[in-house]
């Protein structure tokens, strides 16, 4: 059973990358060991078409058959499955032929602005959250379905089915169409409780209840690779499974935590901060906190919060390359070390920063609008950034221990964020608890474990945690100077006003 090996696509911003989970035994019967190999790497920018910003999915679904016939050479009959996970809210329409109807947007388009209120104006917040439990973001799917109602009403006539972007690439594979249940639970029209598709909720957005597959487990067999495919690729019919398909869901599972009270922070473009339940939390108190309530893998919640994260810094070195600039990620951050500490900060969170354009001008008109020292050079503005985060996370983390009643020993932070280690740094010191930072590979690992779940190599979360905490490296950061940052933190929420 340990001899099977299986290939995760994982489509982060930026770029997707295709990993091979291997299983190895170690000393004891019990003691297996999980490696991986990146085998393929191909960019994900989304495409601007005219005034919009949409999803490059043909070309994506060529790099993924690139990387199943490079698995396939590799590993042989080995190959036991191959399951893909992304960011969550993006999805394609098909039409009554099956064929995708034009192309998804990308959750960063404008198309949304405004709509998110119109909605909740027509349906009300309460109601909403109760149907759905989740956080209100302007580019949830339901808000994108109502954009698309107001703005192509004869794409939404046409539309039969909606899929999810994994969805939607696993259909393009297998022929075959499912909905998987973590990414379905994003959004925002699948009821936490019942855990299928909310009939008011549809109802009242005129929406056929048609449109929208039943939710399927995480980590089952859904499809093989279509006749067509194998044709093409000249490969066997390999099954394709349903993993945590929503990123975010893989990254949790693969949080090597050993207890099952957790608090994890999914560091990447996005920082994912919450902590694992067995069933959501949809008091009021939630509701005006804006927390959500996503569905896990094996039926858990995923109780959060959604945090700009590193879409600050990644946009800012955008925008200075575009200006001429040279520096590299760990030179901005090596600059940012060396910049004054506690100058000014920002609520990462301010809607300014969702997709600015110039990230850097848009932090300066954060500052100077609250009064605050406007940061001028780069480790300046990044300094700025990677404090507020920090002091970002440690509001967050308290606010989840009022939710639950729990108190957290520490954070787990896992992806590919904990490489900046100033970042987990600051994170130890503006909680005054330690950070347990590791594996870097969140998404891909967890991806990778549930496929091993849909393969009977484990029944629970917890067997399969066991083993990433022995087969991956975990860094320890321990707080240090606890004063500066106590009073950093009360600076930091006079200034987001909390
Ligand atoms: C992280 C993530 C978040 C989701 C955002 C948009 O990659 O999936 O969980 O809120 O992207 O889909």
């Amino acid at each position: 059973r340990t001899a099977q090996s299986v290939l995760a696509i994982d489509l982060g911003a930026g770029s997707g990358r295709a990993v091979i989970g291997r299983l190895t035994q170690g000393g004891g019967p019990d003691d297996l060991r999980l490696s991986m190999e990146e085998i393929h790497r191909f960019p994900n920018d989304p495409v601007r078409v005219g005034k919009h910003l949409h999803w490059d999915i043909l070309r994506l679904l060529h790099e993924i058959k690139q990387a199943i016939l490079k698995a396939v050479q590799l590993e042989g009959d080995r190959l036991g499955s191959i399951a893909i996970d992304s960011w969550a809210v993006d999805f394609g329409l098909i039409g009554t032929d099956g064929q995708l109807l034009g192309n998804p947007y990308h959750y960063r388009d404008h198309h949304t602005d405004g709509v998110m209120e119109e909605v909740c104006a027509r349906l009300g917040r309460e109601r909403i959250f109760a149907a759905s439990g989740l956080q209100f973001l302007q580019f949830n799917t339901i808000y994108q379905l109502a954009a698309l109602q107001a703005q192509q009403p004869g794409l939404m006539d046409r539309a039969d089915k909606l899929l999810m972007i994994p969805d939607l690439l696993r259909y393009f594979l297998t022929g075959e169409m499912h909905s998987e249940y973590t990414n379905a639970s994003t959004t925002q029209l699948l009821n936490p409780v019942t855990r299928t598709w909310d009939a008011g909720l549809l109802s009242d957005l005129g929406l056929s209840p048609s449109l929208l597959l039943p939710p399927q487990a995480s980590g089952i067999r859904a499809g093989t690779l279509s006749p067509e495919v194998c044709a093409e690729l000249g490969v066997p019919p390999i099954p394709v499974v349903t993993v945590g398909e929503h990123d975010t869901a893989s990254a949790v599972v693969a949080v090597p935590a050993e207890g099952k009270d957790f608090a994890y922070l999914s560091c990447g473009t996005w920082s994912l901060l919450g902590t694992e339940l067995p069933a959501p939390v949809l008091t009021e108190q939630a509701l005006t906190w804006n927390f959500t309530n996503e569905g896990g893998v094996q039926g858990t919640t995923r109780l959060l919060k959604n945090i700009m994260g590193l879409w600050l810094v990644q946009e800012s070195r955008r925008a200075w390359e575009k200006a001429g600039s040279r520096l590299s990620f760990p030179q901005l951050v090596q600059a940012a070390e060396s910049a004054a500490p506690f100058v000014s900060f920002i609520d990462p969170d301010d809607d300014a920063f969702l997709n600015p354009g110039h990230m850097p001008e848009a932090i300066q008109a954060y500052c100077a609008r609250t009064g605050q020292p406007v940061p001028a050079s780069e480790g300046e503005i990044i300094r700025c950034v990677l404090e507020s985060l920090a002091l970002k996370y440690r509001f967050v983390l308290e606010r989840t221990e009022r939710l639950t009643g729990k108190r957290f020993d520490g954070l787990h932070m896992v992806g590919g964020g904990i490489q900046n280690s100033l970042l987990c740094r600051f994170t130890a010191n503006a909680l005054q608890r330690p950070v347990w930072a590791g594996p870097v590979e969140g998404s891909a690992i967890g991806n990778i474990v549930v496929q091993y779940m849909a393969l009977g190599v484990w029944n629970t979360l917890h067997e399969a945690r066991q083993v990433i905490r022995s087969s991956f490296p975990v860094r320890t950061y321990s707080p240090e100077n606890v004063d500066g940052w106590a009073e950093a933190y009360e600076r930091f929420r006079g200034i987001i006003g909390e």
